[in-house]
């Protein structure tokens, strides 16, 4: 997601790295890059224009901070204006209970109407709603089949009509069979999609809104199209008034011209965004998160809540009792890696922690598959032997050679894994010591080295490890404290 906008909006701003202080000289040259790099992410013009200005406005009149050196207080200052251009938050549905609400998704075709339809009706069952699907796509025959069987693997009633039928009358049936059964209380109408907007398709849709009056009336926009998504949502917006935008495939959206452009040039809001094929890849619109995201500073929020979302609670809370005890297994291993599994892949989480999209893409151009590897390391665990896992110091010679060829692996593989293992649970040992204090510390210093600064030369690997980082900070601050006893002593 936005990997080609993030990358040129680094490099326009990295220009003021060097730099000791904003001027106004040094500021329009950043912004002229800043503008060529809205352009190449196919951000509307005008938006991209105007963009630029309020930046450039709010750059020269802030007050210079001696705590913060040019580029980050220039980075802050787009972040905010790049949450202004795609905010507020608004995820309002207006559902409200003992009501039926309805809900008309429309759109261009292949947007993800249908899909999307699937994704909020699972996003709503979640959280206590009850919908009821109306397939009013009488367009493609097979349309009605397609939301049917998406209706049945979420277990969501799906109200059909023959092909033969008329959509606004499928619309009115199906509102009015939730109505008078009181067993639904949305109903989401999937309608159906034109290769371009034509006249024919906005008169259907204009009467299903005024025969049905939906509650929310949302356009599903496909975000790899760009400008062409922004265009067709302006002429959606002039017919029906629409309620909020959801932009979808923003998963395959290197760009993000129409994430960037469309609360601007159509003053409606996005509410929700797709974010892969799958029925639950549907989250809220946060402007702010999109804005790090974009800026390469990561979306922990967002890890945090798939985290909570997917991680099975009783299950943890199990595992930091035995780290506690300090009792953590292979088996433990394994389990907590199937959990961070739930949260997508490896790649896609990377790109949520700061700093660490460009590691991960760091990575990928060493053609290292961390996917693969964590794939042949679960293999490695599922071939070892209930007491293998509880106690690796058994595994032998004989023992090597047995999992290895269960796991299609080499021995010496088993060896660097159980060498690994033993790091990992010293490390996990300590953490389960630390008070929340200490961490935070840990943190503290992590961040000093610039962890968190999407921008900053974090040495790995080649250079000084980030561990060797951490200890040099600690045994400094170490006899910095013994300094300080050793004072207080002598008075
Ligand atoms: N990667 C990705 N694919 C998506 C997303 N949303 C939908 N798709 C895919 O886009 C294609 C079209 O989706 P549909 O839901 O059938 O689109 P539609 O708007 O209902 O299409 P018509 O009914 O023909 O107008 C399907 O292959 C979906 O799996 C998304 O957020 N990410
Ligand atoms: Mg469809």
């Amino acid at each position: 997601m936005f990997e080609s906008i993030t990358k040129g909006l680094e490099g326009a701003l990295s220009f003021l790295r060097g730099q000791t202080k904003l001027t106004e000289k040094n500021i329009r040259e950043a912004l002229q890059a800043v503008r060529q790099s809205l352009l190449e992410a196919d951000v509307n013009y005008d938006v991209a224009q105007s963009f630029c200005d309020r930046v450039a406005r709010v750059a020269v009149g802030t007050e210079v901070l001696d705590s913060l050196k040019p580029f980050e207080q220039f980075v802050g200052v787009v972040h905010r204006e790049l949450i202004q251009l795609m905010g507020p938050v608004d995820h309002t549905l207006n559902l409200a209970k003992g009501q039926v609400g309805v809900i008309m998704m429309c759109g261009l075709q292949g947007s993800g109407k249908t899909t999307t339809c699937g994704k909020l009706a699972k996003m709503l069952q979640g959280e206590g709603w009850r919908p009821l699907l109306v397939a009013a796509d009488l367009q493609r025959p097979a349309a009605i089949d397609q939301l049917r069987i998406i209706g049945e693997q979420l277990g969501v009633p799906v109200y059909t009509e023959p092909p033969t039928s008329n959509p606004v009358k499928v619309c009115q049936n199906g509102v009015a069979l939730a109505r008078k059964q009181g067993d639904v209380d949305v109903v989401i109408l999937d309608t159906a999609g034109r290769l371009h907007i034509d006249d024919e398709l906005m008169q259907e849709l204009k009467q299903i809104d005024r025969t049905v009056e939906p509650d929310q009336v949302l356009l599903v926009c496909d975000a790899m199209t760009g400008q062409d998504a922004v265009n067709s949502a302006k002429v959606f917006n002039a017919a029906l008034e629409l309620n909020g935008v959801v932009l979808t495939k923003l998963d395959g959206d290197a760009r993000g011209g129409a994430a960037l452009s469309v609360k601007s040039v159509t003053g409606v809001p996005i509410k929700y965004i797709g974010v892969g094929e799958q029925l639950d890849k549907l989250e809220m619109f946060h402007p702010d998160r999109m804005a790090s995201r974009i800026l390469g500073m990561g979306d922990v929020l967002t890890l945090f809540e798939k985290a909570q979302q997917h991680f099975d609670a009783e299950q943890m809370a199990a595992q930091q009792e035995k780290l506690r005890k300090g009792k953590f297994t292979l088996t433990d291993f394994r389990n907590q890696m199937q959990q961070v599994k739930k949260l997508g892949s490896f790649s896609s989480i990377m790109k949520m922690i700061p700093g660490m999209g460009r590691i991960s893409e760091m990575m990928n151009d060493a053609d290292m598959d961390p996917e693969q590897d964590l794939g042949k390391i679960e293999a490695i665990i599922s071939s070892m032997t209930e007491a293998e896992r509880e106690n690796p110091e058994i595994i032998d010679i004989s023992r090597r050679r047995r999992i290895a060829a269960g796991s299609g692996t080499e021995p010496s593989m088993i060896n660097k894994l159980l060498k690994e293992f033993t790091n990992a649970q010293k490390m996990m040992q300590n953490m389960a010591g630390q008070s929340h204090l200490d961490r935070l510390r840990s943190l503290q210093q992590m961040a000093s080295m610039g962890a968190f600064d999407p921008g900053a030369e974090v040495s790995f690997g080649k250079n000084r490890s980030a561990r060797a980082e951490i200890d040099k900070e600690k045994k400094k601050r170490q006899r910095k404290d013994a300094k300080k006893q050793r004072k207080k002593n002598r008075r």
